[in-house]
């Protein structure tokens, strides 16, 4: 079942809205049981990746396309890192109706350049960053009439509420810090309001402190001022000036959280970590927290015990380029078993 059915009596759905459905949400949350040994909490990963276009976009994206489509859209606009546009598209396709999508050019992981284009989404690259993009993506809306289906899109955000109510579900009940990656800043909003809604229907009992992670290279929230030139491994959260930065800042101060930042070196390593010791395989974005997490620990600022909730909010299989420039490549052989046994002789396993 989509978010559109599961959560019908929480969302703005109504019989006249069209039934948009891809299967998004209801993603597996994993108990990451070696890493948390390590950090001395409980570890949880909310494997957002699992989505239809491979990311937690499409939560949001569902309830956008269809609203659009119950207001008469003709075609759909949007301005992106990668994500929004490979989920847009996706939808887009799903529904028959044209989209363009706006990147900066070079600076996207080539699976979500991929998506877009196989789903037939006429692809925009702009000779300027995601900040500029989405500027010209708004004006340009506005002349044509496309539907804009980037965050500032209010259904967007009130349908990636749902991965909070599926979290507080899937722990039947909200955990002690919620950590997540910031770029635009739109989820950790999303999550937060999430997190409020259900503890007024009194489907939780507590509310997480909100934790969120930028790339040192492009951390506005975390520096106070908008960054002009962002610069980031994670291209995913190479933004500069944040569109939901008001309410990103009253989700982390209502909830005794904080932002921080971590660099690409850290964001990096704790990728791998995440492969190695959880089997998860994240795009680099998404393992900002988990590398803020390690730098907490080492400033004795985690506390024992508590349970944290992750969102692992892309595929790595999105950014192949960037987890290749990390690692070693195939041990390569004949096609003898007397060579093979040499390779598994060699190895640590004898
Ligand atoms: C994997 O696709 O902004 O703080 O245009 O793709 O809600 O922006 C993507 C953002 C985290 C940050 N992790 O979320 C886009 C785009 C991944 C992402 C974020 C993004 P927000």
């Amino acid at each position: 079942m989509g978010v559109l059915a599961r959560y019908a009596s929480l969302l703005p759905v109504t019989d006249a809205t069209p039934n948009v459905n891809l299967e998004e949400g209801s993603t597996p949350l994993v108990l990451l049981s070696r890493l948390g040994e390590r950090l001395g909490i409980k570890l949880w990963g909310k494997l957002e990746g699992c989505n239809p276009s491979g990311s937690f976009k499409d939560r949001g994206m569902v309830l956008a396309v269809a609203k659009a489509l119950e207001d008469g859209a003709k075609a759909l606009i949007c301005a992106s890192t990668g994500n929004t546009s490979a989920s847009a598209s996706a939808y887009a396709a799903a529904s028959g109706v044209p989209c363009f999508v706006l990147l900066p050019a070079g600076k996207v992981a080539l699976g979500k350049l991929a998506q877009a284009l196989m789903y037939g989404a006429t692809v925009i690259a702009v000779k300027g960053n995601f900040d500029k993009a989405l500027e010209l993506a708004r004006l340009a809306a506005e002349q044509k009439g496309c539907a804009i289906v980037n965050s500032v899109n209010p259904y967007r955000l009130l349908a990636q509420r749902t991965g909070a109510w599926e979290i507080c579900e899937q722990l039947s009940d909200a955990p002690d810090w919620h950590v997540i990656p910031v770029g635009n800043a739109g989820n950790i909003s999303a999550y937060w309001a999430g997190y409020t809604e259900y503890k007024r229907l009194g489907k939780a009992s507590k509310l997480p402190r909100m934790m969120g992670f930028q790339a040192e290279g492009a951390s506005p929230l975390v520096t106070g001022k908008p960054c002009p030139a962002p610069e980031t491994v994670a291209t995913a959260i190479r933004i500069g000036n944040p569109v939901s930065a008001q309410l990103a800042k009253a989700a982390v101060a209502e909830s005794g959280g904080e932002f921080n930042s971590v660099t690409d070196g850290e964001i990096l390593s704790a990728q791998r970590l995440l492969a190695a010791l959880g089997g998860v395989f994240a795009e680099p974005a998404s393992c900002a927290p988990l590398a803020g997490l390690i730098k907490l620990k080492s400033q004795a600022r985690l506390p024992e015990g508590i349970t944290v909730t992750m969102v692992l909010t892309g595929n790595g299989l999105k950014d192949p380029d960037t987890a290749m420039s990390q690692v070693g490549r195939p041990v390569e052989i004949g096609d003898t078993l007397d060579e093979l046994l040499r390779v598994i002789e060699g190895s640590a396993v004898k």
